[in-house]
């Protein structure tokens, strides 16, 4: 039967059969994923075939069904090689703190682009709302207006205190989400605020360093009561770009892609080329500049394949 896996640990998985019950399942055999070197062969969201032991509360997973799409990071120790978070996703929420810990607008855009180049519409959260001065409130509102302007759904929230959440239930309702950030953003508290049951272990974060303590170590999928499905994820410190050509990068940045065609040369990097539109729109400030700078940071770092 078809099962979907809804937690992974690594060593095995918690699979849910069409009938509601769940089996801690083992991989049999091996998997390998045509075009990709994971680490994991299974994730979270993936459709398996599954086959229950006699014992009826144990199965093995004989098969693994295509994806539809999946986001990866890029393993710490084997650059080479990812690590799929989780498959076959209606969408990925983006959990956002200004302070305690720090986003950063590279960070925002990478995970972005990332989101762009596996088709998985993204959204971004910006959370503690409770913890914003009125300055702070200022500067929050010129983040947002960077990444609404260019059309990705924006909503200001408190996990904590349950402020502005209602909206998100609706924008997931009957969804896939992946719920990710940072460490100590808040992603668990969060859940917990969303779905009363779910009872998601949280964490303070470190008072030295602002940095949260990767509370959440596997990534986890919570039913949500009128259907869809929440994923939470252990934080990220960085996402890897894998798989992205540099002359493919362009088409990643939604406000540079609907402008490309008219750059005087077809194969524009748009780095310092006569005609360029986008460096065009960029001094016109129609291109946000710290978007610009992330492109090229991008487009330089080793974070592109040539
Ligand atoms: N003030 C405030 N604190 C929050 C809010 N949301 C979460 N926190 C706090 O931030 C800390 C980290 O929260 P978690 O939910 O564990 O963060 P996480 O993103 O799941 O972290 P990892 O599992 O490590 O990736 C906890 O001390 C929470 O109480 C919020 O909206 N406002
Ligand atoms: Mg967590
Ligand atoms: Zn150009």
């Amino acid at each position: 039967m078809k099962g979907l896996v809804i937690k992974s640990t690594g060593s095995w998985y918690l699979v849910l059969a069409p009938d509601g019950t769940t089996y801690e399942s083992r991989i049999q055999g091996k998997f390998r994923i045509k075009g990709i070197k994971s680490t994991n062969p299974i994730a979270v969201g993936d459709e398996v075939e599954l086959l229950p032991e006699p014992d009826q509360s144990t199965a093995v997973i004989t098969h693994l069904y295509p994806r539809k799409n999946y986001i990866v990071r890029r393993s710490i120790n084997l650059s080479k090689s990812v690590q799929v978070i989780a498959a076959n996703l209606d969408q990925a929420f983006l959990v956002v703190t200004l302070a305690s810990p720090v986003t950063s607008l590279g960070f925002i855009d990478r995970f972005l682009v990332t989101a762009e180049a596996y088709d998985v519409p993204a959204s971004i959260i910006f959370n503690k709302l409770d913890l914003f001065s009125d300055e702070g409130l200022e500067v929050l509102e010129q983040f947002q207006s960077i990444y609404t302007r260019i059309g990705y759904p924006c909503y200001q929230v408190s996990g904590l205190e349950g402020t502005h959440v209602d909206i998100l239930l609706q924008e997931m309702a009957n969804k896939k989400t992946l719920i990710t950030g940072h460490s100590g953003v808040g992603k668990s508290t969060l859940i917990n605020r969303l779905v009363p049951n779910a009872d998601l272990k949280t964490g303070a974060i470190s008072s030295f360093s602002e940095k949260g303590k990767h509370t959440t170590t596997f990534a986890e999928m919570i039913p949500l009561p009128g259907g869809g499905f929440i994923i939470d994820t252990p934080g990220i410190q960085e996402l890897g770009i894998v798989d992205i050509e540099q002359h493919e990068l362009a088409h990643f940045f939604p406000e540079f892609r609907e402008r490309l065609n008219q750059c005087r040369y077809h194969n524009c990097k748009h780095i310092n080329e006569p005609g360029c539109v986008i460096l065009e729109a960029v001094e016109e400030g129609d291109i946000e500049p710290s978007r610009y700078q992330n492109y090229l940071s991008m487009y330089h770092g080793n974070e592109t394949r040539n």
